[in-house]
Parts: structure tokens; sequence; C-alpha cells
């Protein structure tokens, strides 16, 4: 996967080049472009930003510098023409912009799996108020371009939510994590939230681990797990559980006695 971020703050996003994702980045599984929006300003003070019309608080950033850094990515990545001329079908599919934003569609799970099959992602992180609303309609015609906020709150720009997308993103790709299986057994991945986890000593200042994952009973073990994470998303997500046909009766009945018992729920 290629990844492009055009940001005015480039040294943010130097992060993304530590742990896992950098280890991706050094061993080729993901190649990480970082462009600064104000490489593709020409006056003196590299503006990026101008005041909104019809007034109100706050600045605007500029279409012109976006129109020529997606330029820019845009055919650093294509092949050469003569490589296309006689191709059939659509082509490659359009990179997908995402533009961070809290007007944005919420990013979740689903959206991670979903971008990690993409060949190209692009992170347009704005600052102040935003972006010319005509840099997203014209960009359309090169781009799929997605609006994405990362939760109901607001931050400064979109350099932070990039990165929270970006980390989600790439380690769903295969060879990014060691390990397939933490992926699978993770929190979201099936919709629950995850089942608490101890390690020795069994015994840690007079708290000790239960009983049962001590046991070897691998089948008790996880139906012990899949019960705490039915409780435990039962307690501090219950939206998940909204709306779900595939609990078996054994996870109803885990479910019905959490709630009876909560006193929440019997107040
Ligand atoms: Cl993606 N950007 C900004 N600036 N604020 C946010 C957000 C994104 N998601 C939530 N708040």
């Amino acid at each position: 996967m290629r990844i492009d971020v055009v940001s005015i703050f480039p040294d943010y996003l130097a992060g993304l080049r530590l742990s896992l994702i950098g280890k991706a980045i050094d061993q080729g599984l993901l190649g990480l472009s970082v462009h600064d929006l104000r490489d593709f300003t020409f006056d003196r003070h590299n503006t990026v930003d101008d005041s909104p019309y019809g007034g109100g608080a706050g600045m605007v950033m500029k279409a012109e510098p976006w129109a020529l850094a997606l330029d820019h990515i845009r055919q650093a990545g294509e092949p050469a023409p003569a490589d296309t001329s006689g191709s059939l079908g659509a082509g490659p599919a359009k990179p997908i912009l995402i533009v961070p934003s809290p007007a944005g569609e919420v990013f979740d799970q689903r959206i991670a799996e979903e971008l990690s099959a993409a060949e190209h992602l692009v992170f347009a992180c704005g600052r102040y108020e935003g972006i010319d609303q005509r840099v997203l309609d014209w960009a359309r015609e090169d781009f799929e371009v997605r609006p994405m906020s990362i939760g109901d709150y607001v931050l400064n720009g979109g350099e932070v939510a990039s990165m929270v997308m970006i980390e989600a993103v790439s380690r769903l790709i295969p060879g990014v994590i060691g390990n397939p299986e933490s992926l699978a057994e993770e929190s979201h991945e099936d919709g629950l939230l995850e089942y608490p986890i101890y390690t020795k000593p069994a015994v840690w200042r007079g708290h000790a681990v239960p009983e049962i994952l001590l046991s070897g009973n691998h089948a008790a073990i996880a139906r012990w797990r899949r019960d705490r994470r039915l409780e435990r998303t039962a307690e501090v997500r219950p939206d998940l559980l909204d709306d779900r046909d595939d609990l078996n009766a054994r996870d109803r009945e885990v479910l019905d006695r959490f709630e009876s018992s909560d006193p929440a729920v019997t107040e």
C-alpha cells in the first residue's frame, strides 16, 4: 500500500516511523510519503489560508496549494502514459482521498478493514476551520473523496486523526503484524470488547488471577472469556449489542443474567 499525507506540520507524522508501522515501511510493505503543503505555495509568506467568504471566525485553507499538492501526488504514482494507452477496462481504482474532519463519516474498524485493501490512500490534513470546499469537489475527478471523523470531539487539525487512521489501517495489511491471530482475537474485530487479561504472578498484591485461567481447560477458558466479553460490552458499550442476530442461546443467557444483576438496570 502507498500512503501520502499532506500537512503544514509534516513533522507531526514522524511518529509513524516508530514501532510496527515503521518496520512495515522499512520492509517495503508500506510506502509512506509526507508532503509539506507550503512547498506548493509561491508567495513570500507561503500563505495557505485566508478569511472565509460570508464572514465568520477563523481562517480557511486556500484551494490552489491543495490542488498543486494533490496533482503532484497523483502524477508521482501514475504509470508512464505508454503503459496505460493499451489497457482495457476501467483501469486502476482511484486513490482514496481521506479528508479528516469532525464533519465526516465516523471512522471505525469496518472502515479500517475496507481501507486496508486499497492500493493508495492520501490524507489531506486541514488546519484552521478547514479546506475550501471546492478542493473536495474538484478532487472527485481523480480521487474517491472520503471526509472522515475519528469521533465526536474537536481537534485542532487533521494530523493526529490521520495518524490514528493510518495506524488502524496499516496494521491490517498482511505481514505488518507478526502474529495474525492477535488480529482475529482483539476488541472490535467481531463487534465485542476484549476479555480481561492477566500475566504472572498468579497472586499480585493480594489479587488472584481468576482460577479458571490456571485450569488448563481450554474449552472452559474460551467460554469464560466470551462471557466476560459479553458482560463488558453490555456494561460499557451496550450500543454494540443492538440488532445482533448472531448471539447463541448461551450468549443470551449470560447477557440476561448480567442485566438482571446490574444496579443501573434494576433501580
Ligand atoms: Cl478527523 N479532524 C478534526 N480536526 N477534528 C476531529 C476529527 C478530525 N475527528 C474528530 N474531531
